[in-house]
């Protein structure tokens, strides 16, 4: 699995806070403790003040980048604020994201053609999420054909087919197990990723109704999730999930992680 590190989210109160106090040790930490736990790349995004997202972005990616060597994802809506804080990331990562929505693709695929930059691609457009699995697979596709005109190959993407909360539709997630599987089908070298928590919105026991969708969509074939690798219990779904998928070998990963006490009460 592919594990984005979604802690430094200025749309998290005590991140906002941090960022509006310039509390550098707290985002150094929120890198440090991602990048051990785990993650592949640390989510940075700046929040919801669009006036000041370039600079927060920045200080943030100077952080990040001070404190780890893993390489960063860049999270925010606006393709033009991605475009212009690229340039202060030291390595190439991932970008989050783009869709069908506007010109996100005509923006952000000129940029990084070329370039070792990989990148997220939402499936939705102008008249927002699709409900049916259908047009998520046609969105898709135009995205996979834009991506190609200029050199951009599969493996650099990342579908995100955009879980709808199970509260407003109880097939949400046997439409994103049909998509995320049509997809892979289609497209065996594409990566897909999804955040975690949008699929309990509005229920109880939200981390329980997330670990197990992890688990399910992880059989469906996602291969990368936006997730806090800090949270022992969605650690342990992970690993437990990717054993159980005949994808640790020995159950390796699974054995050195409860010993290592990654995983597991913390009395043993
Ligand atoms: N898809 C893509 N990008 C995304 C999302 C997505 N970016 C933003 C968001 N969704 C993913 N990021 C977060 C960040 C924080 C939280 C949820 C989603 C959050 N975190 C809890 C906290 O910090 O308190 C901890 C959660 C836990 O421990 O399990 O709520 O869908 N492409």
């Amino acid at each position: 699995m592919i594990i984005i590190g979604e802690k430094i989210n200025g749309t998290i109160p005590s991140v906002e806070k941090a960022i509006r106090e310039k509390d550098e040790q707290l985002i150094r930490d929120l890198a440090i403790r991602q990048t051990e736990a785990g993650a592949d790349y640390i989510d940075v995004c700046a929040g919801t003040i669009p006036d000041i997202e370039i600079e927060t972005l920045k200080w943030l990616m100077d952080i990040v980048q001070d404190a780890v060597d893993t390489p960063m994802c860049i999270d925010s809506p606006n393709p033009r604020i991605i475009e212009a804080v690229l340039k202060y990331a030291q390595k190439p990562g991932l970008i989050n994201s783009i869709s069908e929505e506007n010109d996100k693709c005509e923006v952000i695929l000129p940029v990084i053609q070329g370039t070792e930059w990989q990148v997220i691609g939402l499936t939705c457009d102008d008249k927002g999420i699709p409900s049916d699995v259908q047009t998520r697979i046609d969105i898709t596709k135009r995205i996979v054909e834009k991506a190609d005109k200029y050199g951009i190959e599969q493996n650099k993407i990342y579908i995100d087919p955009l879980v709808i909360a199970i509260s407003t539709d109880n097939q949400s997630l046997l439409k994103f197990i049909e998509a995320t599987k049509k997809i892979k089908e289609m497209y065996p070298d594409i990566h897909i990723t999804s955040g975690l928590s949008n699929i309990s919105y509005g229920m109880p026991l939200r981390k329980v109704i997330n670990q197990n969708f992890l688990a399910l969509a992880m059989g469906a074939g996602m291969d990368s999730a936006i997730m806090n690798p800090s949270n022992r219990d969605t650690m342990a779904t992970l690993l437990a999930a990717e054993m159980l998928l005949g994808k640790d070998r020995h159950c390796r990963n699974f054995t050195m992680a409860f010993r290592k006490g990654k995983i597991g009460s913390q009395k043993g």
